[in-house]
């Protein structure tokens, strides 16, 4: 399965952009909307809420077999049987994450250049998330990553490509001559008053 995974459109969540609205639904709208992949990122809540919300999302994503990656937590992705886990700069190492989790789950790493490309390649992960690509306001600490760093990471590596950071449908094409597998989306889907248009609509300008 981790080898079939399609990286085309991946939404990372963030509830604090739904307003008033549920993740659930918005999840699941994005799913009908083409989203291929889905990360559970939460910051700042209590371990129980986390795997009770990650229960109800995992409920949906396998609903529509969508692989559910869980940022950070290795715990609550192997509470709720996730299909991976996605770890930054500052978390456990991938190597020492492969250790916990096992061979079958995917291991994202979030690189902002290419040394970390190469690192977390060689621990054993199974895909990069790379940016943030263009000015985010949803991560405050993001730093920026160029576009030709992008492309000497994609080059560079064997596994699977995903950019982040400020992607919209105004410039999703530039990144389409980068080579990469996929994006990765929070505010151009979730804050979207139709999250499953707004999906259809980036999956089509990144493909086209
Ligand atoms: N990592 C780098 S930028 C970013 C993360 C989690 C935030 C991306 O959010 P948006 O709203 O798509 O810019
Ligand atoms: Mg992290």
């Amino acid at each position: 399965m981790k080898n079939s995974v399609d990286y085309t459109l991946y939404l990372v969540t963030d509830r604090g952009l739904l307003q008033g609205r549920s993740l659930e639904k918005a999840v699941e709208e994005a799913i009908l909307g083409g989203v291929t992949l889905v990360q559970l990122r939460e910051k700042d809540i209590d371990t129980r809420d986390f795997y009770n919300i990650a229960l109800k999302i995992k409920a949906i994503t396998s609903k529509y077999n969508v692989p559910l990656i869980i940022n950070d937590r290795v715990d609550i992705a192997l509470a709720v049987d996730a299909d991976g886990v996605h770890i930054g700069q500052s978390d456990m190492e991938a190597k020492i994450v492969r250790k916990l989790i096992g061979e079958e789950k995917i291991i994202g790493v979030s690189a902002r250049n290419l040394d970390e490309a190469m690192e977390a390649e060689k621990q054993g992960a199974d895909y990069l998330g790379v940016g943030a690509i263009f000015g985010t306001t949803t991560k405050k600490d993001a730093k920026n990553v160029s576009i030709e760093e992008l492309k000497r990471i994609k080059s560079t590596v064997s596994i699977p490509v995903v950019a982040i950071g400020g992607i919209s449908k105004e410039n999703v094409s530039l990144l389409k001559d980068t080579g990469i597998e996929g994006i990765s989306v929070i505010s151009a889907i979730l804050a979207e008053e139709n999250i499953k248009e707004a999906s259809k609509n980036l999956k089509h300008l990144f493909l086209k």
